[in-house]
């Protein structure tokens, strides 16, 4: 039996280079050794203000960008969170067993009530727990995740011990973090102490695996760079040029050590001329096979539906365990 992975993606804005370096691109290279469920998570989406418009449209741009970038629809199960139903079910169910306290601690709550100030809404808050139950409802052994998702992960094996004190063990299982190697922490190009977001106000921040070529080249080459000069990677010290190279690393597969060497003597503008070059030869082809599913949907349709079956396959055996556990089966 292959051991089960699941991971997802929240539905706002469109994937960037942070997200394909931090997760999907991890996601794709274990797509033949475990049994995958890659979800687009679109209830998760609901913690900030959408519009219904943009939203329904995003959800089928969404499922495309996952498959243009690699995920096969054939070896993994691929699905729109709010097509299965039982995610918000055992959401309920976990809300009622975690202390206020443990969600108190999440930095990400601090960092995006801070950022949308005026919709401080209670999903904002409790959206870890939606999180947990997306996991624990296919019984995933590992979750492959940012470092940004870490504490996250740890809340929900947190919640994991709560249900096995109160209901007994063997009915969720424990999941396993699972951080790739490398570029696990892409930054914003334009505040390089902070990360990379799709959702970031400024579109200069990001690159976003859909924006022209065009657009791509100027942002890389309009990243802000350090005060000094020469290409080394030290993140506490040039934190701009080390994002550079660590982007840089992760499109062409070699070693930070290696691109140090081969720009030892040269200016920052040739590292930016060359990354833009590169992401650009790297998303070209994304975009066409993007381009391609979205001219026929009726394939994506497909795609979706299969993967909604599948996926609440799974997910109603562990629901139906946890009702009967505690007590309104
Ligand atoms: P949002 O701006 O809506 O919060 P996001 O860009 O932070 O979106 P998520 O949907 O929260 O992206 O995350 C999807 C996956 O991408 C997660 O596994 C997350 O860890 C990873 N990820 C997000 N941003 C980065 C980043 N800058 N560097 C590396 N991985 C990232
Ligand atoms: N919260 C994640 C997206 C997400 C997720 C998940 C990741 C929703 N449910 C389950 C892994 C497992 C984020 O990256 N913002």
């Amino acid at each position: 039996m292959k051991k089960v992975i699941l991971s997802g993606s929240t539905a706002t804005g469109d994937l960037t280079i942070g997200n394909y370096i931090g997760a999907i691109g991890n996601w794709k290279n274990l797509q033949t050794e475990y049994d995958c469920f890659y979800m687009v998570a679109d209830l998760h989406a609901l913690t900030v203000k959408q519009d219904p418009k943009v939203l329904r449209e995003r959800r089928l741009s969404f499922f495309a960008q996952y498959i243009a970038l690699g995920l096969d629809p054939e070896k993994n199960t691929l699905f729109m969170q709010s097509d299965v139903h039982q995610h918000a079910e055992l959401s309920w169910v976990l809300t009622c067993l975690t202390p206020m306290g443990f969600l108190n601690r999440m930095t990400q709550f601090k960092d995006k009530s801070a950022q949308h100030a005026k919709n401080i809404n209670a999903g904002l808050y409790t959206y870890p727990i939606l999180m947990a139950a997306d996991i624990l409802l296919y019984r995933a052994d590992l979750v492959p995740v940012g470092e940004d998702q870490k504490q996250h992960l740890e809340l929900c094996r947190d919640i994991v011990g709560f249900f096995d004190h109160n209901y007994g063990e063997g009915i969720l299982k424990l999941p396993e973090p699972y951080i790739g190697k490398q570029g696990a922490r892409i930054m914003s190009l334009q505040d390089p102490t902070r990360k990379m977001s799709k959702s970031d106000e400024n579109p200069k921040s990001f690159v976003s695996i859909l924006d022209p070529l065009k657009k791509i080249q100027k942002k890389i080459k309009g990243a802000v760079t350090d005060s000094g000069s020469e290409i080394i990677f030290n993140p506490e010290v040039n934190p701009g040029i080390s994002n550079l190279i660590t982007i840089y690393s992760s499109f062409s597969g070699k070693a930070i050590s290696q691109i140090e060497k081969e720009y030892a003597g040269k200016m920052y503008g040739h590292l930016k001329v060359d990354l833009a070059d590169l992401v650009c030869a790297t998303l070209d082809p994304v975009q066409k096979k993007y381009n391609e599913l979205m001219n026929d949907q009726s394939a994506l349709v497909q795609f979706m539906s299969a993967g909604a079956l599948a996926a609440s396959e799974r997910a109603q055996k562990t629901l139906n365990d946890v009702y009967c556990a505690v007590g309104i089966r």
